[in-house]
């Protein structure tokens, strides 16, 4: 089977794709079910639709477009990924996988080849943390890992809706219960994905065959100090809310750098101070921390230091911490079978690839739970993601395109 990816024709897909956002280019943000959301998802379905896909949407907004095979009754193979941007995102982050995996599909399509299992191409609803706080919200809730609590307890926006809420004023109705797949629902999942790292780039290979997936966890902090006004308040009167967060921010980047590996990390990505006005000392502040390592235990350490250091600036500040957890999820090993089948593609095509670990994590975290998975990586511009000048190169897209045709063509035979 000759099989060629349309690279102007994806490239263009992915510049239309990007010029849907709430912000102007070369920004991108599109967050989950805000208007942007709604006019990429219709305009992605507008694609998948023209190649001849059967689309459906889940209560969540999950996206399903499936490729039916000679035998659909066999779990399909899957790929997919997401096309919510954070705010002043970039334009690849997630898109190369939808749109990528959209033209691999096309590429086996015009190349005469017939899958046996159905393929799905898959848009998971809300990738990125922004408005519900917690990552990959769409994936849990298929792979279980969140029940239908969420639906009220996850609150987002700015005007605190509920998911159920904001997803009801996008048109995504029905029990979340039904969003779940059963283990085995699919036979296999390939993820295309910009590295979001420099190795690739670096090391002059074309592909990252991704073996592992970084455990993430996000937290809140809360700090309660005492107000005042700024000039009357002398000192060593003072319980300032903000200080004490900010000696939080740096114990938690003094526990990440002194955990013996270079494969811990950690951020405070998000600080609020109350009252928040130049002549007032601040009351309370809050904290939204991200941690992250390969080593469960060892990004679960971090975290038992990061209370350890809030009790004690609690005590010599004297004031009151509250951590609320929002996630701490276990790494995921990708599956040989999937692997695998990656890597003959890289060799047929002579491509040059490297096995590694993925520091971001992915829809693919939790597909891992209900199918065996793996991620083929592409290089980006000095390992640049989550800014606006984040750049894959055509060529680095097609060749990841490509690889993943191969791959879905090897995995839904
Ligand atoms: O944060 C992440 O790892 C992903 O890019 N959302
Ligand atoms: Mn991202
Ligand atoms: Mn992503």
């Amino acid at each position: 089977m000759t099989m060629s990816v349309d690279e102007q024709r994806l490239t263009e897909e992915l510049d239309a794709l990007a010029a849907i956002s709430e912000v102007p280019a070369p920004a991108v943000t599109r967050v989950v079910f805000s208007d942007a959301d709604l006019r990429a998802r219709a305009y992605v379905k507008s694609l998948c639709a023209a190649a001849g896909l059967l689309v459906h949407e889940d209560p969540v907004g999950n996206t399903f477009a499936r490729w039916i095979g000679s035998r659909p009754e066999l779990p399909p193979a899957g790929t997919g990924s997401h096309i919510d941007a954070i705010p002043n995102g970039g334009r690849f982050d997630g898109t190369v996988g939808v749109l990528g995996g959209l033209e691999a599909i096309r590429a086996l399509q015009r190349g005469g080849f017939h899958p046996r299992r159905s393929i799905d191409l898959v848009i998971f609803t809300s990738e990125e943390p922004t408005r519900f706080l917690i990552g990959c919200l769409g994936s849990r809730l298929l792979a279980g890992t969140l029940d239908e609590t969420a639906g009220e307890e996850l609150r987002g926006g700015l005007d605190g809706s509920s998911l159920n809420e904001v997803r009801a004023r996008a048109g995504f109705r029905g029990p979340l219960a039904s969003v779940r797949l059963a283990p085995g629902a699919y036979a296999s999942f390939a993820e295309l994905h910009i590295e979001q790292g420099p190795l690739l780039e670096r090391h002059g290979n074309d592909i990252g065959v991704v073996t592992a997936i970084a455990a993430p966890a996000s937290l809140r902090i809360f700090v309660e100090g005492e107000g005042g006004h700024a000039g009357a308040v002398l000192m060593p009167d003072r319980h300032d809310a903000f200080l004490a967060a900010a000696e939080i921010a740096l114990a938690v980047e003094s526990a990440a750098r002194s955990s013996g590996s270079i494969d811990t990390v950690a951020t405070a990505g998000v600080c609020d101070i109350f009252p928040g006005v130049v002549n007032s000392v601040p009351s309370r502040a809050r904290l939204d921390l991200d941690v992250r390592d390969i080593d469960q235990a060892r990004r679960d350490e971090v975290l038992r230091r990061i209370e350890q250091a809030c009790d004690e600036v609690a005590r010599r500040r004297g004031v009151r911490f509250r951590i609320e957890p929002i996630n701490a999820d276990p790494p995921a090993a990708c599956a040989p079978e999937v692997i695998d089948a990656i890597v003959r593609a890289c060799e047929a095509r002579g491509l040059g690839y490297e096995r590694m670990i993925s520091r971001a994590y992915h829809d693919s975290l939790f597909m891992s739970r209900i199918a065996p998975t793996a991620m083929i990586f592409i290089p980006c511009r000095g390992g640049v993601s989550h800014r606006p000048d984040e750049y894959a190169s055509p060529e680095a897209i097609a060749n990841g395109t490509a690889v993943l045709a191969d791959t879905l063509a090897d995995l839904s035979a």
